[in-house]
Order: C-alpha cells, then sequence, then structure tokens
C-alpha cells in the first residue's frame, strides 16, 4: 500500500526563504524544509492497481502553466500555521482538474473548501499568546513568484520522526 497525494514542490531557493519563517511560536513543530509544498489533492493509501490507475488519470490532465506567488501567513485552528497563495485563477484550474479526476477513481472527496497554503508547522499545544504576535509579524510576508510546469504525485510514509515524502511521477502543464 502507498500513502498518495498530489502536489506542486517548491524551487529550493523558496524553500530557504520559507524555513527563515520557523521558529517563534513555542509548541510548533516546524516542518523540515525540505518537505515544504503545496497540497492539490490528499488521496490516501491505495494498493498498486489503484496507483496505475491514478496515474494514467493524472497523466491525461491538460492544463496550462502558471506563476504562482507565496504571501501572508494563516493558521487552521489551532493545529496547522501555513504559508498562504496569492489569488491565482490558474492554480485553481488545476486543482479542480485534479480533484475530479481522483474523484472519478472514486475516491472521496475532501468535505472541506480547497484553501492553497504551504504548512509551516503543525501546532501541539501552541502558545495562544504568541501565535497572533507572530501572525502580525510575518502577515506581510511576500515571496517572487516562480513557474509552475508540472505537479507531482506524492508518497508519504509516516515515521515516528515525521512524514517522508518521495515523488513517484511529474506531469507537465503547458
Ligand atoms: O499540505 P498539507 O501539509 O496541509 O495534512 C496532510 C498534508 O497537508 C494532508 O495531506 C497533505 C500531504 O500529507 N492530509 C493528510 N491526511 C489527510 C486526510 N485524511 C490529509 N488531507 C485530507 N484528508
Amino acid at each position: 500500500m502507498l500513502r498518495l497525494f498530489v502536489g506542486i514542490g517548491l524551487p529550493p531557493e523558496l524553500k530557504l526563504r520559507l524555513s527563515l519563517l520557523a521558529g517563534g511560536v513555542p509548541g510548533a513543530k516546524w516542518v523540515d524544509p525540505g518537505n515544504y509544498h503545496l497540497t492539490l489533492r490528499f488521496i490516501g493509501e491505495v494498493d498498486e492497481g489503484q496507483a496505475v490507475d491514478i496515474d494514467a488519470a493524472l497523466a491525461r490532465i491538460h492544463a496550462p502553466g502558471f506563476d504562482l506567488a507565496l504571501a501572508g501567513v494563516g493558521h487552521f485552528g489551532l493545529r496547522q500555521l501555513f504559508v498562504g497563495v496569492e489569488r491565482n485563477p490558474a492554480l485553481l484550474h488545476l486543482q479542480e482538474k485534479v480533484d475530479s479526476a481522483i474523484n472519478r477513481l472514486g475516491f472521496v472527496p475532501d468535505e472541506r473548501r480547497y484553501t492553497p497554503h504551504v504548512t509551516l508547522a503543525r501546532l501541539k499545544r501552541p502558545s495562544e499568546t504568541r501565535l497572533p504576535a507572530y501572525l502580525a509579524e510575518h502577515g506581510l510576508f511576500r515571496a517572487a513568484p516562480f513557474a509552475v510546469r508540472h505537479f507531482t504525485l506524492i508518497a508519504s510514509y509516516l515515521t515516528k520522526s515525521g512524514s517522508i515524502y518521495e515523488d513517484q511521477q511529474d506531469y507537465r502543464l503547458g
């Protein structure tokens, strides 16, 4: 069995820039900078046959490439701290195509509205007093746009020391 999701990788210089946002919130478990990514669709545990079908379905997607700019910081409740994404219709178009392709294979859609983000930290017993200060301090964060020319099927292995991600296949855009 493989635990899969579809995402967009980030250029090394952007990962470096994001890594400078780590720190300053007691109780936060900061994501390893090598693991930063933007999730398009979480799939979950699949067997080999399903993985082959997923690969074939993703390979059939046609969508244009686009530029993507990360900006601002936000949080999902007291669970997750993230960097946001500037308004990007082309990204949402791609996400919808990926989402429908995976849904058509019978995987259960995520009921939550898609909110593009790059997770910076998972919060455990976060300091509720430090979180607003962190958000205020980094609210104006903005990184130079980067070119998205492919998206990726990624395997996630859960280990005691955190998730290990392994790219399985890239799919060209444009
Ligand atoms: O991109 P982020 O870090 O927000 O939280 C997991 C991670 O999201 C999410 O999929 C991404 C790659 O692991 N994830 C894990 N389990 C999930 C689930 N059951 C999930 N998303 C939706 N449903």
